[in-house]
């Protein structure tokens, strides 16, 4: 049993040692809402730091019942059985409830990964916005990165604003696709398909192989309308199957080409640190929010100024300025 506190570098030595409890309990400190467990889950990334960032980061999307979940059951196998990797699994999913809905992440799903040493599953973080889940996630990232996972998979839902949040996190996003739907290039987002470093058409398996060849020449005629991609690979378009295991290798062969050539050409390096400077962005945006709304002056004034907005008796922009010049934020309104 482990003493219900630890000190920061009690968290940050049991990580690095490998303790999956001390990984897990490290990662409910950075998804926690109290100020006592975020001052302190920081002050274990701030020590871990320096062993952050070695991993292959690849969030994988796709419509909910496309085979995310089994997919990564399956192409985890192959890494931790014919590749020697450790891996993490996370997942983003804003609507998971603690104790039922959404199964996103779930272990039944990768019940292989879950008896395995070499993987370490986490569930999506439960019952919070979108931007304290993405925080939370790219924390809990960081924290398997200095426990040694040398690839990590983020799960999204697949619905909404989500994509764009685990775009923004990884190296390579994968989009899975099914075949045989029809108008599944109408019905596609055109911005995920733009976000995506490669295409997987799922469940080419049980009589549905035909019908998966003709989605990838379909996807194939679709990404030639797109403007190349900032990373300067071309989006490749791979027939998988987790029942059958087509294609698997061919995946990983995919990312790991995609990471050489653009550790070779700079990309690689040059996404993550914009990714790095957007979430500092993002950081300040919702730490303002946060301290806003926390501030007592704030508190007292804005439901009369709600008031006055909904009867129109003032803008809602004078209703907002009144209230950013009751805090210390006053005057830092200009746009970024
Ligand atoms: N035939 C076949 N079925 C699959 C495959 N992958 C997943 N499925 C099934 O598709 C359903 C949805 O899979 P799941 O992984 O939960 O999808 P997710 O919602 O995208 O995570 C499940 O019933 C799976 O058994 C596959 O490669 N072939
Ligand atoms: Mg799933």
């Amino acid at each position: 049993m482990l003493p219900k506190r630890l000190s920061a570098a009690e968290y940050a030595a049991g990580i690095r040692a490998g303790s999956r409890t001390v990984l897990g309990r490290a990662i409910t400190l950075v998804e926690s809402t109290l100020p006592a467990d975020q001052r302190l889950g920081q002050e274990v990334l701030q020590a871990l730091l320096p062993h952050t960032g070695r991993s292959l980061r690849v969030g994988i999307t796709g419509v909910p019942g496309v085979g995310k979940s089994t997919f990564i059951e399956a192409l985890g196998r192959y890494l931790v059985e014919s590749r020697g990797k450790k891996l993490a699994v996370l997942a983003v999913d804003p609507s998971s409830q603690r104790g039922g809905g959404s199964i996103l992440g779930d272990k039944t799903r990768m019940p292989w990964l879950a008896a395995q040493a070499a993987a370490f599953i986490r569930p999506s973080p439960a019952g919070r916005s979108l931007g304290g889940v993405a925080r939370a996630t790219r924390e809990a990232m960081l924290l398997c990165e200095a426990a040694g996972h040398d690839v990590i998979f983020v799960e999204t839902v697949g619905v909404g604003q989500s994509e764009t949040a685990v775009h923004g996190m990884v190296d390579f996003f994968l989009l899975l696709l099914l075949a045989g739907a029809g108008d599944e290039l109408q019905g596609m987002k055109r911005g995920i398909m733009e976000m995506a470093d490669a295409l997987c058409i799922t469940k080419a398996d049980q009589g549905n192989e035909q019908a998966a060849r003709r989605a990838k020449v379909d996807y194939q005629s679709a990404l030639h309308l797109f403007p190349a991609a900032p990373s300067g690979q071309v989006p490749p378009v791979l027939l998988t199957s987790a029942v059958s295991g087509t294609g698997l290798a061919e995946v990983w062969q995919a990312i790991e080409g995609y990471a050489a050539a653009t550790q070779q050409s700079g990309y690689f390096e040059q996404r993550r640190q914009q990714q790095q400077l957007q979430w500092l962005h993002q950081s300040i945006v919702q730490e303002l929010e946060a301290r806003f709304y926390a501030d007592a002056a704030v508190h007292a004034r804005l439901p009369a100024l709600q008031q006055d907005v909904a009867a129109g008796r003032i803008t809602p922009f004078a209703a907002a300025t009144q209230l950013l010049d009751l805090t210390g934020t006053a005057g830092a309104t200009s746009p970024r």
